[in-house]
């Protein structure tokens, strides 16, 4: 069979020490932590529509990868970007992937010819996925490259486009379900707007509703059992995104009666965008029993907007697998790298490198995170700085066995509380952290 990435050897694990560029620090796939593989930890996926499709085209240049895989008929290329993704996931020990519809197969004239083309790729897929033992995490429906999606899909001003995202969903739905995926994520793509001067907010956010609740009612039917992900984003491509942040999705999903069956999928740059750290938005979710799953990623802070960069920064990949520990690991979802290598960094090469670069940060996060918890004196910190919650006063507040008139009476006889605070210790605690992080 043709070998897709000559260049490109099997990564191995040679540990920190390494200088080879084409292996792991810190990701031994294999090796054992808490009667759990490593891989089974991080569940580490790819994205196909970087690693596959992207094309390095900005708003001031065009692509400086060449993503045709050798052929020129568009189906052809098609087949042979999925025997190149199985090879690139076989080759760096990523068990799982991610997709858009159109991502797979290129989109034709009409939604008959298109979901034919889907057809004849998702049964190659399918077979590829049992011969290199690969996963779905999750799928998802591109509802916002086409110009029918300028104003939105679910949330479009027209009816008919309305119609066309759910057929199109319905669709990538199946797929999912045919390929036995985990997930299944909605991030609103153009769902939301440029101006209230032309916008009816309260119909577009209806009908936001109304979309997710026939579609995955549907997914239910025809006999999905894994997760639906709504993914956070606060601009871009639009001015406001309805699914702003964690608590705003988290609010949204309570009104409408949707929360039982959905989850979160947290991506970092995502986060950061929103103002927020990627820390902050994970355990949001968690806090609220919706933490589902991760698009692993990092932003510039210089920059604003979605540079999805593969994230080497240790605090964030630290930080980050403490939540998903503190959340009891991942169940169906896994940390999808939602990431493209810099437009200047084109060679299959710097994809390779990349994802190294990815899964080894990852792994590091992963090891400090469990140091974290067994050193224990961040956790024990933050118990302390809440023990007045546990007895006397506190426990009646937290009970509820409390009045307000009481809680007067209490403190008008202290007179003042200055006495019963103590300092946070941030400078201390970010040294505990830099302690583990270095050792
Ligand atoms: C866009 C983004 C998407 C979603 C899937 O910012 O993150 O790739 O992850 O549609
Ligand atoms: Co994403």
């Amino acid at each position: 069979m043709k070998e897709f990435f000559p260049e490109i050897p099997y990564i191995k694990y040679e540990g920190p020490k390494s200088k080879n560029p084409f292996a792991f620090r810190y990701y031994d796939p294999d090796r054992v932590i808490n009667g759990k593989k490593m891989r089974e930890h991080l569940k580490f996926a790819l994205s196909y529509w970087h690693t596959m499709c992207g094309d390095g085209t900005d708003m001031f240049g065009r692509g400086t990868f060449v993503k045709n895989f050798g052929a020129e008929d568009v189906m052809e290329v098609y087949k042979n970007k999925a025997y190149a993704a199985f090879e690139f996931m076989d080759k760096l020990s990523v068990d799982y992937f991610c997709f858009h519809d159109r991502d797979i197969a290129p989109e034709a004239d009409t939604l008959k010819e298109t979901n034919e083309r889907l057809d004849v790729i998702s049964d190659l897929i399918k077979e590829l996925m049992e011969k290199y033992d690969k996963k779905l995490l999750w799928g998802t429906a591109n509802c916002f490259n086409n110009p029918r999606y300028m104003h939105g899909a679910g949330t479009s001003p027209n009816a008919e486009v309305f119609a066309f995202a759910a057929a199109q969903i319905k669709k990538a739905i199946e797929l999912t379900v045919k390929f036995g995926g985990n997930g299944y994520v909605y991030w609103g793509g153009r769902e939301g707007y440029e101006t209230l001067l032309n916008t009816d907010m309260k119909l577009e956010l209806d009908n936001m509703a109304r979309l997710l609740k026939m579609t995955s009612e549907y997914a239910r039917s025809i006999g999905f059992k894994g997760d639906f992900y709504i993914e956070p984003k606060p601009k871009e491509p639009t001015k406001h995104q309805y699914d702003f942040d964690a608590a705003t999705v988290i609010g949204f999903l309570n009104k409408y009666g949707l929360y039982k069956d959905f989850k979160l999928n947290i991506e970092a740059n995502h986060a950061t965008l929103a103002g927020h750290t990627f820390q902050h938005e994970l355990c949001t979710a968690r806090i609220n029993g919706m933490f589902g799953s991760i698009d692993a990623n990092q932003g510039d802070m210089l920059i604003g907007w979605d540079t999805d960069q593969f994230p080497t920064n240790v605090y964030d990949t630290t930080l980050c697998m403490s939540e998903v520990i503190k959340a009891g690991g991942f169940t169906n979802g896994g940390l999808n790298f939602d990431a493209k290598t810099r437009r200047g960094s084109f060679t299959p090469e710097d994809i390779a490198l990349a994802y190294i670069a990815g899964m080894d940060a990852f792994a590091f996060g992963f090891l400090k995170a469990m140091e974290i918890e067994e050193d224990g004196r961040l956790g024990e910190f933050v118990k302390n700085r809440y023990a007045s919650y546990e007895t006397g006063i506190g426990a009646d507040i937290v009970n509820g066995n409390i009045t307000i008139e009481e809680l007067e009476k209490y403190a008008l006889e202290k007179g003042d509380v200055i006495e019963a605070v103590k300092s946070g210790r941030q400078e201390r605690l970010e040294t505990i952290l830099n302690e583990v992080i270095f050792n």
